[in-house]
């Protein structure tokens, strides 16, 4: 039997228990599970419908008691949700002030003379995550009786970006076509919008970017912007505001005027009035988001204008209606000769200050572009008077697309952890993200969507846990990403210490396998073009030099890597004096970024005693070793879940260790076909000649752009 659980309309109370009776009456394990449900599918266990009571009407209030009524088991005490204003709550004298509006305060309190478990914050929509935190902690095993916790989140904007073109195709998408269809709205609005909505409340991400950042300007025509409109009004009880991607050129092509230069009067007019259409058909819209003057896309470049006169013309648009605009710093260009890493701080830093008030520049983790591991961006600590927002992918355009188990928790938490240095010591770029270093109440995270029309949403089981750790992360920075990887796997797969163990523990081992096996030791850009599936270490013929892998490994007979030492393009200049310091010493560089900084010799001894070479090879087999282990611990838990998720991530790891093979197999013959080495004793040749790996073409490789 397929399971169902997604929210078509309001279930009864009724309805829903019956629901809850028979598949209880089941095993577990033999019912089907399609993923659609992710990590809220109701336990099986729940056969009483928790007292819930709502001390005040609204519809984020009633969505917060219908998701404790259908997913709560019920608890010792009744669950009371209100604001914390409501004059029930008076006697108690809650300490609010540090909740801000989203935050929230679960505890045991008398509240009409009933012992109850409280649940409340400043606003409808702070009372719904406090609901959905309250779920959490009974599906992680928290004894609701005791619950005693005030949260509120660290960053203020935490949204998605989706890629999403207005043709349906998602760019870097490998879940299957948009799950807005444009076409059908706003007249048909898909019961799926709400499932998307439920979904993000329960993590905390409080906005979404509708489409594609290679933005058309057909999406701020009226057709789309009432489009946008009915998603907004799904959204708007789950506390989601929806943005749009703007592009820079619409006064042109929608509007017919002659020019975007930002400092012309007309254009301003223009966005204006642009602006108070949209804010007319939604009020509480978020903002724009804006890629300018990269691969493409037109800005104010083009006029001889720089980033912060485009982006404060915008913000002076929607500024009155409360509106931000998010500009992306993901900006380099084939004219420029310096290294590629280094273009974005140099056209950005000298903008610091010169930014309008509700503007933010949104920064990539990494000064490249989402490889699997990278530095974090020198912008990060480095414009104090802006607010940065972090910018994560949580689609897996470098990672293996969809079917490479992949967790990127770990990935997200080492930058956010890296220490900038920026003010001293404890300068991490989380704090530098959440506005806490320089003073910023405007703060950010965005992360690149990994959602499409498939039934479980990512593409696999496991890339939810993706966008779930994005969303926790958002909310606090300071989690950790095997907390999460546990919570999450407890909440997916039940509570079998068995799963939850096998789960996590392949989570927390397959970032570091990944990078091992496409490009380890700080290595990157050594994907194949354009899709960016599969290894293409010895592409060397594209238009554009930055293009080309061979521009990022720069191996020769010699030695690998990138010089960014003084003696190279000096990027580390770009990082705080004690950072810098320590990248300009190999001894010194963090050996899993040891060649993004420095071009050394292959015989380069390391701290092991190995030299690069053997310690590279080693690296690469280590990379398959680890996800042949990943898939036998998920032999090992067959059986314990659904055979429709288990088999479906069971044929996913086979693709990934052969795919892993491959990678491995391809780099090493490009890299002894350039070094001249044979491979240290005990390691494998690589199955093919290289010749063959060179062959490979993979035109219709999902995700590409149009
Ligand atoms: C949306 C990379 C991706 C592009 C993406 C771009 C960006 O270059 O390959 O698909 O375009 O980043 O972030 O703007």
């Amino acid at each position: 039997m397929k399971r169902r659980l997604s929210r078509i309309g309001a279930l009864t109370a009724a309805g829903l228990a019956s629901c809850i009776l028979a598949t209880a009456a089941m095993p577990e394990m033999a019912r089907a599970n399609d993923g659609y449900d992710l990590w809220l599918a109701p336990s099986a266990a729940g056969t009483a419908v928790p007292d819930v009571k709502i001390l005040s009407d609204s519809p984020t209030l009633r969505i917060a008691g219908d998701e404790l009524r259908r997913d709560l088991k019920a608890p010792a005490l009744p669950v009371v949700l209100a604001k914390a204003d409501d004059p029930a709550l008076a006697s108690l004298r809650l300490a609010t002030a540090g909740m801000g509006t989203e935050g929230y305060l679960i505890r045991p309190a008398t509240i009409a003379g009933r012992p109850s478990l409280l649940v409340t914050g400043r606003t409808d929509t702070a009372v719904l995550y406090g609901a959905f935190a309250v779920i959490r902690a009974q599906r992680t095993g928290a004894d609701l009786a005791q619950l005693n916790v005030a949260s509120a989140p660290k960053v203020k904007l935490r949204v998605l970006n989706h890629w999403d073109n207005l043709d349906g195709s998602v760019e870097r998408g490998y879940a299957g076509q948009s799950l807005w269809d444009w076409w059908t709205l706003p007249d048909f609005k898909d019961p799926r919008y709400t499932d998307y909505a439920r979904a993000n409340a329960s993590l905390g991400i409080n906005g979404v970017v509708l489409n594609n950042v290679n933005a058309k300007p057909e999406s701020l025509s009226a057709a789309y912007i009432a489009k946008a409109a009915a998603l907004a009004e799904v959204f708007r009880p789950w506390g989601i505001k929806v943005y749009l991607s703007a592009r820079f050129s619409a006064p042109i092509e929608l509007g017919g005027l002659k020019t975007a230069d930002p400092l012309d009067p007309q254009v301003a007019a223009w966005w204006q009035a642009k602006s108070a259409e949209i804010y007319r058909a939604i009020p509480d819209f978020g903002g724009f988001l804006v890629k300018a003057n990269s691969e493409g896309q037109p800005g104010p470049r083009d006029y001889h204008r720089s980033h912060a006169e485009g982006a404060n013309m915008l913000a002076a648009a929607v500024a009155p209606h409360g509106g931000v605009v998010m500009w992306r710093a993901f900006v380099y260009a084939e004219t420029d000769p310096d290294d590629r890493a280094k273009q974005a701080y140099t056209e950005f830093r000298p903008l610091d200050g010169k930014f309008a008030d509700n503007v933010l520049v949104q920064v990539k983790n990494g000064a490249i572009d989402f490889q699997p591991r990278e530095p974090f961006h020198p912008l990060f600590g480095a414009m104090p008077r802006t607010p940065m927002m972090l910018e994560l992918q949580i689609t897996k355009e470098y990672l293996g697309f969809a079917t490479h188990l992949a967790y990127l928790g770990p990935l997200f938490t080492e930058v956010l952890d890296a220490d900038t240095r920026t003010r001293g010591k404890g300068s991490t770029v989380a704090k530098v993200v959440d506005g806490a270093l320089d003073g910023h109440d405007l703060s950010g995270m965005a992360g690149v969507a990994n959602l499409g029309r498939d039934r479980d949403w990512s593409g696999s089981t496991f890339n939810q846990a993706n966008w779930y750790a994005f969303g926790r992360l958002a909310w606090n920075p300071a989690l950790s990403a095997d907390v999460i990887a546990r919570e999450w796997a407890e909440q997916t797969f039940g509570a079998d210490p068995r799963v939850v163990d096998a789960a996590t523990s392949m989570m927390m081992e397959s970032r570091e396998a990944l990078v091992d096996y496409t490009g380890p030791l700080g290595l990157a850009h050594l994907m194949d073009t354009g899709h960016h599936y599969g290894p293409g270490p010895w592409v060397d013929d594209l238009a554009r030099p930055e293009w080309n892998p061979t521009y990022y490994h720069k191996a020769d007979r010699n030695g690998i890597g990138f010089d960014r030492t003084r003696t190279g393009s000096n990027a580390i200049a770009q990082y705080a004096p004690a950072v810098a310091r320590r990248l300009a010493d190999p001894r010194t560089t963090p050996e899993e970024q040891l060649l993004w900084f420095h071009h050394l010799p292959w015989d380069w001894k390391m701290h092991s005693g190995r030299t690069l070479w053997e310690q590279m090879v080693d690296r690469y087999d280590r990379g398959v070793t680890t996800v042949e282990r990943m898939q036998a611990q998920w032999r090992d838990v067959k059986g314990l879940v659904d055979e429709e998720r288990w088999n479906k991530t069971a044929v996913y790891l086979e693709i990934q260790v052969k795919e892993a093979r491959w990678w491995r197999d391809a780099s090493l013959a490009y890299w002894m076909s350039v070094n001249g080495l044979s491979l240290p004793a005990g390691s494998a040749a690589p199955a093919h000649e290289l010749a063959w790996y060179k062959a490979q073409r993979f035109p219709l490789a999902p995700g590409q752009a149009h």
